[in-house]
């Protein structure tokens, strides 16, 4: 493809390292893509984002059609430049989001109609939209129109929606087109059935796409059932091109699944519980609302050089979050993206030098012997 490309740069058992080149700039890989939803990383100026290591962030179709809507974006330049971000945007298709979402929903060959869950008002989406949409935006990284049911379902249930995306996968194709410096992504459904896993993969090889996202997990089905499918459908994808999983995750997700050949994650997790008073640390979870804390005058993490860590107490940021500042949400969410940033870094370094799986041991005792 013009203009973009992914070069694995190392490899370590099944992790990999590489590089996604966009003439937006560079992505590292393994990446992780803080959530940008409504055109915005809650709490975050986007120079605090850049600033916490992320190269990239995702955007959302279904919450920017519905508010301020894709024209009007579009007539203000775009979603870099309407959000003040210069580096490359992954676009999530909408077909997840009206799924989890929206009311009213009305799911049919060609797409799917709803409600807003904002204010009612009826909308649709179908491949050729959510490439349109995708297209007003100015994504760098369009992700093609799927659907996904939740976990648990039927075998039945998930072949027939599988096969649904796969024939929205060819048409989000052909209405994409040849849009050099952008990239599409198919994305791979199937529920936790490795045949199905399969069908879906030569489907979208078959197709042909820039990038191949594992969807349809972390949807109930637990980290055990996740990582079992982990083992084997990352390698039913093109080795040479970017696979990215969908919607995950805690920190011990993502080591799994960089362990098993992924190379780029979304959550929502470090922004989302940032705002809850939660936060992530090299020795796991800390509940900063935790009366413990009250006189605490170290930092969350002695380590970690971000400027909650390095200018504030965990006294202060229990007070702050007791108070309902805004400064509360502000600061634990860079510093959780910022841990975040860190842990994709060091699982880098380890997979160049050949040290994964010490990386992930020492990933593993650090936590086990919990904060404090
Ligand atoms: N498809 C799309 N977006 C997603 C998912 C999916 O399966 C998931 C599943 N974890 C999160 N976001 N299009
Ligand atoms: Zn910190």
């Amino acid at each position: 493809m013009a203009q973009t490309s992914f070069e694995l740069i190392a490899r370590d058992g099944r992790a990999r390292r590489g590089v996604i080149r966009t003439p937006r700039g560079e992505i590292r890989t393994p990446a992780f893509m803080p959530v940008g939803t409504a055109a915005t990383v809650k709490g975050m100026m986007p120079e605090s984002v850049a600033a916490t290591g992320a190269d990239i962030l995702l955007g959302n179709t279904y919450h920017l059609m519905l508010r301020p809507g894709a024209e009007r974006v579009a007539r203000l330049g775009g979603l870099h430049t309407f959000m003040n971000w210069s580096g490359p945007i992954l676009t999530d298709s909408g077909g997840f989001q009206v799924m989890s979402l929206a009311e009213l929903r009305k799911l049919t060959e060609d797409g799917v109609t709803f409600r807003s869950h904002i204010d009612g008002s009826k909308h649709m989406l179908s491949p050729e939209r959510s490439m349109e949409i995708q297209k007003l935006l100015g994504s760098d990284i369009v992700m093609a129109f799927d659907e996904c049911p939740a976990l648990p379902a039927d075998r039945d249930r998930i072949a027939q929606s599988m096969r649904l995306s796969m024939r929205w996968a060819a048409r989000s194709r052909e209405a994409f087109g040849d849009r050099p410096g952008h990239m599409l992504f198919g994305i791979q459904q199937g529920g936790l059935e490795e045949d199905l896993r399969g069908e879906s993969a030569e489907a979208l090889k078959g197709i042909g796409f820039d990038g191949y996202a594992v969807g349809g997990l972390a949807v109930g089905e637990g980290q055990e059932a996740m990582f079992g499918c982990l083992d084997y459908a990352p390698g039913m994808l093109p080795e040479d091109r970017p696979r990215y999983l969908m919607g995950v995750g805690k920190p011990d997700d993502i080591v799994g699944a960089v362990k098993r050949g992924i190379d780029m994650m979304d959550c929502v997790l470090p922004s989302r519980s940032g705002r809850t008073g939660q936060a992530w640390t090299r020795r796991g979870q800390v509940n900063i609302k935790n009366a413990r804390h009250a006189d605490d005058p170290r930092p969350l993490d002695e380590n970690c050089t971000c400027p909650a860590c390095r200018g504030y107490s965990r006294a202060y940021l229990h007070h702050v979050f007791r108070a309902g500042e805004m400064i509360s949400g502000m600061l634990l969410t860079w510093h959780n993206l910022h841990y975040y940033q860190e842990l994709m870094a060091g699982m880098r370094e380890a997979i160049s030098d050949g040290r994964f799986e010490a990386f992930e041991t020492e990933f593993h005792a650090m936590r086990a012997e919990g904060d404090i």
